[in-house]
C-alpha cells in the first residue's frame, strides 16, 4: 500500500474541507441522460502518475517513484503496477493508458524488452481481472530510445524503420492482450528541424506506409478499435507533421486512413498550434474524429508543453460543450498531465487527479446547464437563418450559380449588414452560468 493516507476518495460535494474527497465529480449523478462516470470515462497515464518524478533541463527528480524497490528492475515494474491500481481503484478511475517502456526497464536487446513485456501484461491483466479497471489505450515509445533521433516512421535509416515497425507489432500485441480500446499515434519525433537535411515529402510517404501496415496487422490480431493520430506542432522536433487536427485529417485522407483513424485531441498540444483546445475538438468532431482527449492544459505565458492537471473550468466547459454536442467519445479523458515539481508528495498525486476529475465534472455539469438554457445554440441558429429560404436555400441545396446570384446582387444593389455577432452578450451568458 502506497497510499495509505487515504481510503476511497468520495464525492462530498462544493462546501467540504476535505482534501481527499471529490467536490463535483460525483459519478452516479445523472446529466443530461448519463451518469457522470459513463460521460466521463478517466484514464491515468501510466508515464507521469508511475514514471515521471520531476526531472527537468536543470535539475534531477524531486518526487520518489521507486515505490519502496531499486528503479531499473523488474521489482520495480511490478511495484509501479501495484502502485497504479491502487491509486485508481482509490479515486475511481476506470482505465489507464500506456507506452511499451513505461511498463518495464528497456533492455539492449528488444527481444529481452519484449521478454519483459510479456511478463509486466500478464501480471496487469491479473489485476486488471480482480479490479475491473481497463485499458484505454496503448501505444509505443518511439521518441526516448537515440535510435529514433530522426524520427521513427521518419527515419532516415531502413533499420530503425524496423524496429519502429517491431515496436509498433509488439504495442499492437500488447494493447489487443489488455483489451485497449484504442492504439495511439503520437508523432513523437516525426517532423523535422531543417529542410536542408529532409525530404518531407519521402518522410511522410513512409510514416503513412507504417501507420497502414499497423491497421493491416491490428485488424489480423482482431483489433477493433480506433487508431488515433495525437496532434502537436512542435516539441520535440522543431516542426512536427502532425501540426493539428486539420493537418492530420487531410494526411489521413490522402493515404486513405481516415476510415480507421480518429484524433486523440491533447489541450496543450492544441494551445502550442495557436489554436484553442475547442477549435480542435470542434475540427475533429465535424470530420466525425473525434476520438479520444488528453486532459491536460498549458500556460499561456509558456510556450512549452507543461502538461499541467486540468485546473481551468472555462476551458473544461468548452470542452465537454463540444463533447456533448458530439454525442461523447469512442475513447475517454486520459490525464496526460503531471504534477508540477515542487509538488513531490504522493499527496500530491492524489490531489493533481481529484484536480482534473473535478474540473471535468464541473465542466461537464457546465455545459449541460448551456446546451439546456438554450441561449448559445439559438443565437447559432438563428445567425445563419437567411439560408434556410429563398436564395440562401437555393445556395446551400446547390441549386444556383454565379450568374443567377450575381443578377440577385445587381437587383439589391446593395446589401444590408449582416446581423451583429453579439460576442460580448454570449460571453455574459456564459459567465452567467459559470459563476451562478
Ligand atoms: C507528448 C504526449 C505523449 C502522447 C503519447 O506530448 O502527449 O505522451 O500522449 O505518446
Ligand atoms: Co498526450
Amino acid at each position: 500500500m502506497y497510499f495509505d493516507f487515504i481510503s476511497k476518495v468520495k464525492y462530498e460535494g462544493r462546501d467540504t474541507k476535505n482534501p481527499f474527497a471529490f467536490r463535483y465529480y460525483d459519478a452516479e449523478k445523472m446529466v443530461m441522460g448519463k451518469k457522470m462516470k459513463e460521460h466521463l470515462p478517466f484514464a491515468m497515464a501510466w508515464w507521469h502518475t508511475l514514471c515521471a518524478a520531476g526531472t527537468d533541463m536543470f535539475g534531477r527528480d524531486t518526487a520518489d517513484k521507486s515505490f519502496g524497490t531499486e528503479k531499473g528492475t523488474m521489482d520495480h515494474a511490478k511495484a509501479k503496477v501495484d502502485a497504479g491500481f491502487e491509486l485508481m481503484e482509490k479515486l475511481g478511475i476506470e482505465y489507464f493508458c500506456f507506452h511499451d517502456v513505461d511498463l518495464v526497464p528497456e533492455a539492449d536487446d528488444i527481444k529481452e524488452t519484449n521478454k519483459r513485456l510479456d511478463e509486466i501484461t500478464d501480471y496487469i491483466l491479473e489485476k486488471m481481472k480482480k479490479t475491473g479497471i481497463k485499458c484505454l489505450w496503448g501505444t509505443a515509445n518511439m521518441f526516448s530510445n537515440p535510435r529514433f533521433m530522426n524520427g521513427a516512421g521518419s527515419t532516415n535509416s531502413a533499420e530503425v524503420f524496423c524496429f519502429a515497425a517491431a515496436q509498433t507489432k509488439k504495442a499492437l500485441d500488447l494493447t489487443v492482450k489488455l483489451g485497449g480500446k484504442g492504439y495511439v499515434f503520437w508523432g513523437g519525433r516525426e517532423g523535422y528541424e531543417t529542410l536542408l537535411n529532409t525530404d518531407m515529402k519521402f518522410e511522410q510517404e513512409n510514416i503513412a506506409a507504417l501507420m497502414k501496415m499497423a491497421v493491416e496487422y491490428g485488424r489480423k490480431i482482431g483489433f477493433t478499435g480506433d487508431f488515433y493520430i495525437e496532434p502537436k506542432p512542435k516539441e520535440p522536433m522543431k516542426h512536427q507533421y502532425d501540426f493539428d487536427a486539420a493537418t492530420a485529417i487531410g494526411f489521413l485522407r490522402q493515404y486513405g486512413l481516415d476510415k480507421d483513424f480518429k484524433m486523440n485531441i491533447e489541450a496543450n498540444h492544441a494551445t502550442l498550434a495557436g489554436h484553442t483546445f475547442q477549435h480542435e475538438l470542434r475540427i475533429s468532431a465535424m470530420n466525425n474524429m473525434l476520438g479520444s482527449i488528453d486532459a491536460n492544459q498549458g500556460d499561456y505565458l509558456l510556450g512549452w508543453d507543461t502538461d499541467e492537471f486540468p485546473s481551468d473550468v472555462y476551458t473544461t466547459t468548452l470542452c465537454m460543450y463540444e463533447v456533448l454536442k458530439a454525442g461523447g467519445l469512442t475513447g475517454g479523458f486520459n490525464f496526460d498531465a503531471k504534477n508540477r515539481r515542487a509538488s513531490y508528495t504522493p499527496e500530491d498525486m492524489v490531489h493533481a487527479l481529484i484536480l482534473g476529475m473535478d474540473a471535468y465534472a464541473l465542466g461537464l455539469i457546465k455545459a449541460a446547464q448551456i446546451i439546456e438554457e438554450g441561449t448559445i445554440d439559438q443565437f447559432i441558429k438563428d445567425r445563419y437563418a437567411s439560408f434556410s429560404d429563398g436564395i440562401g436555400k437555393k445556395i446551400r441545396d446547390g441549386k444556383t450559380s454565379l450568374e443567377e446570384l450575381a443578377a440577385y446582387a445587381d437587383e439589391l444593389g446593395n446589401a444590408s449588414l449582416p446581423g451583429s455577432g453579439r460576442q460580448e452578450y454570449l460571453n455574459t451568458i456564459i459567465n452567467t452560468i459559470l459563476f451562478q
